[in-house]
């Protein structure tokens, strides 16, 4: 698909903590680049106004709803609940961009292009021939480019970016991966992801995207996040050897 139109009914989950700044820009950008799509905004109740915000852009625009969640649980909670919402509104496409604009809204539509001819999963992919990073340090590029080395030795899946959390899933292929226990957060929600739309054989596409690096507000990437991607990752590995893995489909 080239130009400005979806080609399903298309729902944009955006996360939000504490992205007051971000939230007008990033709302904008999507409403010009496919206006066709429908924005979710799934804000923890972030102390900065996030979720107000959210609800005053809604009031002007029926193509934008917010998710108003109890207190900050991790992006992969925040996510979780906009899947299922957008699966009971009846989205075929449901889309994970952050709101920082690390993710271009300018580059969705290769996604959903994608998801058009035919793949379950289209991950807008900074290590295919073509993607790039902006503005990272070298520090973030060494852990981005090291954890998907580790991801791919440990998983043995054929996917470069597998952290990646500028995507567009299939509704019907991504309900069929068991959501419900589903436990990991930050980037190890991309991964277990990954690992379980790999194992249910679905067709999965890597896109070349530019990611840039946040201009405003601050990052939540911590420590924690690290560790659990890579403990999380080793144990599946473990047991994938062992024979012992985890249900993928009810
Ligand atoms: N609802 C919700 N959103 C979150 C939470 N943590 C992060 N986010 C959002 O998830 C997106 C990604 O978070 P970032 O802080 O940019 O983390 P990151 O992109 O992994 O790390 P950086 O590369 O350092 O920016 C942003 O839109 C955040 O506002 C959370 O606990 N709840
Ligand atoms: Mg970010």
């Amino acid at each position: 698909m080239t130009g400005t139109t979806a080609p399903h009914r298309v729902l944009v989950i955006i996360p939000t903590y504490n992205e007051r700044d971000n939230l007008p820009l990033i709302v904008g950008r999507v409403r010009a680049a496919v206006p066709t799509a429908h924005l979710l905004i799934a804000d923890d109740a972030s102390p900065d106004g996030t979720g107000q915000l959210a609800d005053h852009l809604a009031t002007d625009d029926p193509h934008i709803h917010v998710l108003h969640r109890p207190g900050k649980a991790g992006l992969g909670a925040a996510y979780l609940d906009g899947f299922d919402w957008g699966t009971r509104h009846g989205f075929d496409v449901l889309v994970e961009m952050d709101a920082d604009g690390s993710h271009q809204p300018e580059q969705l539509p290769s996604l959903l292009e994608r998801v058009t001819d035919g793949a379950d999963l289209a991950i807008g992919s900074r290590y295919v021939p073509g993607g790039a990073v902006q503005n990272w340090p070298w520090h973030r590029q060494l852990l981005s480019r090291g954890g998907n080395i580790y991801i791919r030795l440990m998983l043995g899946i054929p996917v470069n970016d597998a952290t990646a959390g500028f995507r567009a899933y299939r509704t019907t292929s991504l309900n069929t991966l068991a959501l419900d226990d589903v436990e990991s957060q930050g980037y190890c929600f991309q991964i277990d992801l990954t690992w379980r739309a790999a194992r249910a054989g679905l067709r999965i596409d890597e896109v070349p995207i530019t990611f840039v690096e946040r201009a405003i507000g601050s990052s939540k990437m911590s420590q924690n996040i690290v560790l659990e991607a890579l403990w999380r990752v080793f144990r599946w590995g473990i047991n994938s050897r062992l024979g012992r893995l985890p249900r993928t489909t009810p």
